[in-house]
């Protein structure tokens, strides 16, 4: 099989409304979805996207830029593919926009492997289950009074989730502390409750808040302070006894690898835009196996289903609504967890009528 074009289209979604957290102000997604086409007649989908579409025009040209190393080529040589992207990217750096053209590539690749192969991916990775333990993610923001936090988790609840995640970092950490637990009463104690800080702290502030939201029963803080401040985090973990979770803003294995190093998590969050790849993501969680911490998904939670199905250590992927509309397929959660699809490659498609709706261009 050959891979005969490489072809980019620019969508935008609304999100339902605004959002802030401690670092973000959001209103859209904008997204360059990927078709690697083949002499098969088999199309390998994947895509990447940034927050309201900033720059979205540079990450599809990151995209096209790499189309004379992926053309002509074998999907199934996508080591050898994605080797030629990583030492052409050298010179401005593994990390940005290179890292999310190569992830768009290597997750398409992977996608055309699966559905040449006519299996799911996961089963081609090797399986070791075939659900995975979600949270609800796209809600509760920071931006939200109280009212708008506990009705999002009834909804929650009510869609089947068991686990959700609400964005800290207010001014103050009391009003956190009253938020969080506005959600704990509406929950009760049995389901598990997440706190994302968006490194919007210091440590003494981080300390203060994991000490508090430890008596609240949260599961876990959440990029408590700069994801440049390894010793930081490590110091948050020394001080509380809440796990500390982070690498949703680091880059490729090489990223992880320091996080794990300096005593950084207790969970690591690869995103799959960010590590660069189904390919990179799946050696992240052989090397945090090897420091005995657990992976959790950040964001693309249909591409990232394969791998939370193959990799032993994955202990949860989170749940993020958002891109759903774009599929034909849709997810079934149930009783707190998503079913793996048994459907070839990647399992999600690229629905026309949506692209055609939401296409930017
Ligand atoms: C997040 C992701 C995307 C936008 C805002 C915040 C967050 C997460 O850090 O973990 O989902
Ligand atoms: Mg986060």
């Amino acid at each position: 099989m050959k891979i005969t074009g490489v072809h980019t289209r620019v969508v935008r979604i609304p999100l339902p409304r605004r959002i802030r957290t401690t670092i973000h102000d959001i209103a859209s997604v904008g997204c360059v979805l990927l078709e690697l086409r083949t002499d098969q007649g088999l199309v390998g989908e994947s895509y990447v996207f940034t927050l309201n579409g900033i720059r979205i025009r540079v990450l599809r040209e990151a995209v096209q830029g790499f189309a004379h190393l992926v053309e002509g080529r074998d999907p199934h040589c996508v080591n050898g593919i994605t080797m030629s992207m990583w030492d052409e990217m050298n010179p401005v750096g593994h990390a940005g926009y290179p890292v999310a053209a190569m992830s768009a590539i290597d997750t398409a690749c992977w996608d055309l492997v699966g559905k040449a192969a006519d299996l799911p991916l996961h089963r081609i990775f090797g399986a070791c289950r075939n659900r995975i333990r979600t949270y609800a993610s796209g809600g509760l923001w920071l931006s939200d009074p109280i009212g708008v936090l506990e009705r999002d988790a009834e909804d929650f609840l009510s869609q089947g989730f068991r686990a959700m995640k609400i964005r800290v970092g207010s001014a103050r950490v009391e009003d956190d502390i009253r938020r969080v637990q506005a959600v704990r009463d509406v929950v009760g104690p049995d389901i598990e409750l997440l706190a994302d800080a968006n490194q919007g702290l210091n440590v003494g502030q981080a300390v203060r808040l994991g000490r508090g939201l430890e008596a609240l029963g949260v599961g876990w803080l959440e990029e408590p302070v700069s994801y440049l401040d390894l010793a930081g985090h490590a110091a948050v973990r020394s001080r509380t006894t809440i796990p500390v979770a982070s690498g949703e803003t680091e880059y490729t294995r090489f990223g992880m690898q320091r996080m794990l190093e300096a005593g950084a998590v207790d969970i690591l969050m690869p995103d799959l835009q960010r590590i660069g790849g189904l390919s990179e993501f799946r050696r992240t969680a052989a090397i945090a196996s090897v420091h005995h911490v657990p992976v959790s998904s950040h964001l693309f939670t249909e591409q990232s289903l394969c791998v939370a199905a193959s990799e032993p250590n994955c202990m949860s992927v989170e749940h993020m609504p958002w891109f759903g509309v774009l599929f034909n397929e849709s997810m079934s959660i149930r009783d707190g967890s998503i079913e793996v699809p048994d459907r070839p490659g990647l399992g999600f498609t690229f629905n026309q009528d949506a692209v055609k709706r939401y296409g930017d261009s």
